[in-house]
């Protein structure tokens, strides 16, 4: 007996993504576009969340919300004693995002429950749909937060206690929101999970197909990095005196891409994306620089090393000088992860049986599949992004023909699966 394939209602999903873009929205004057600027747990998070539940419950879905703040959707199977097969991602943005980041896995799944319910399609197996909290970690400094809970990576207790710049801890952020949920944080292994995503990257768009399927997720590693150095006064202070932070700091930026051009630390990535210098004021040699480093790579090896390297500069900053001295926090770290064969083939077979053309590609971006590829087999189903696959962008957007491919891919595969034994 072939499975059937299913086709979702392109336009629907088209209109939830646009519906969800619409929460957060702000204008960026950068690039004149309407961008989207979701952090986790704000109130603009708080009601989107609002607003996927509701389209959760109008899917039918029984819907429970867990004590990281963990959304979960779930559709009975023939078998509710089955393992559930667990699709979804994150509705979480960064603060200049476009409408698709996360969200065309959450509004995906729910895509694809709407047609097994128009089909009148019973799956033995139960599916269910997940809003994972924190995904992207720029608000509480670590990524893939909720999922990383969920597979008992991090700690309810650590993740509670994080907080953002202004102070405020993740745990009282659920609680203002009403998102302080009851229901126990590690989740049972489902029988399979897959997340559907916009790739972020040129690969797909350079190699002019619509599907990509997923064999894993490169490493990342986060750090805090403070420089101390002295105040002291920008016109009366000679050079030999000073013990000058934020030009510390702009060497160290400079390192980075020096180890990256190198090419001796394989395909290595480095990101400065937050910089700030204290007092931050016009006529005074800066007393502190703080940064963060984000470092990318898919060999894990290769990664150690050059941490490394930025570790022995950083020790040779502060001999360089009087007055320097370098303190390092770690934010997040996560090991490549691969996922699983079997459900790429899944995927793969089911965007043969769409008629679409797809090549496999390993993620440049964390997700929270490579989270839960701890708890059972694993993959992703990425869609094309255009404009090189811009990202954490407002210019990022997908077609809405390849986004219902996509979720066809997707609705396709979760039928497959929860028929599986
Ligand atoms: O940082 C990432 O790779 C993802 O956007 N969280
Ligand atoms: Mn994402
Ligand atoms: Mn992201």
């Amino acid at each position: 007996m072939t499975t059937p394939t299913l086709t979702v209602d392109g336009p629907r999903l088209w209109r939830s993504l646009m519906d969800l873009a619409a929460i957060g929205a702000y204008d960026d004057e950068r690039t004149g576009l309407r961008g989207v600027n979701r952090l986790a747990l704000t109130d603009a998070d708080a009601a989107g969340r609002r607003r996927v539940v509701a389209w959760m419950e109008e899917a039918g879905l029984t819907v429970r919300v867990d004590r990281m703040g963990n959304i979960y959707g779930r559709r009975e199977g023939t078998d509710p004693t089955a393992a559930a097969v667990l699709t979804g991602s994150h509705i979480d943005s960064v603060a200049t995002a476009g409408a698709f980041d996360g969200c065309l896995g959450v509004l995906g799944g729910i895509e694809a429950v709407r047609t097994l319910n128009e089909r009148g399609i019973r799956t033995r197996r139960p599916i269910e749909v997940a809003v994972f909290t924190e995904e992207e970690g720029v608000r509480f400094g670590t990524d893939m937060l909720g999922s990383a809970v969920a597979a008992g990576r991090l700690t309810l207790e650590y993740a509670h206690a994080l907080t953002d710049r202004d102070g405020r801890t993740l745990g009282g952020e659920l609680a203002r929101t009403g998102f302080d949920g009851t229901e126990d944080v590690r989740l049972a292994p489902p029988h399979a999970y897959v997340e559907c995503h916009i790739e972020q990257g040129p690969v797909l768009a350079g190699s002019g197909v619509e599907i990509g399927v997923v064999t894993g997720v490169q490493g990342i590693s986060w750090q805090e990095i403070t420089v101390h150095g002295r105040a002291a006064h920008a016109g009366t202070t000679p050079t030999r005196l000073r013990a000058d932070a934020g030009l510390a700091a702009a060497h160290i930026i400079v390192r980075l891409r020096e180890l990256v051009d190198s090419g001796e630390y394989g395909d290595l990535r480095a990101t400065v994306g937050h910089l700030i210098v204290h007092p931050d004021l016009t006529n005074i040699v800066p007393a502190r620089a703080e940064l963060t480093v984000d470092l990318r790579n898919p060999d894990d090896a290769q990664m150690a090393r050059a941490e490394e390297a930025l570790a022995a500069f950083l020790r040779e900053l502060e001999e360089s000088g009087p007055g320097l001295s370098v303190t390092t926090r770690r934010m997040a770290k996560t090991a490549h992860v691969p996922f699983d064969e079997g459900v790429q083939k899944v995927i793969a077979q089911a965007a043969d049986d769409h008629g679409l053309e797809h090549i496999s590609l390993l993620s440049g971006a964390g997700h929270d599949a490579q989270e839960i590829a701890a708890l059972c087999p694993t993959a992703m189903i990425f869609v094309r992004g255009e404009y090189d696959g811009i990202s954490h962008n407002p210019r990022e957007y997908s077609t809405p023909e390849a986004c219902a491919h996509g979720v066809d891919v997707l609705a396709t595969t979760l039928l497959r699966l929860a028929g599986q034994d």
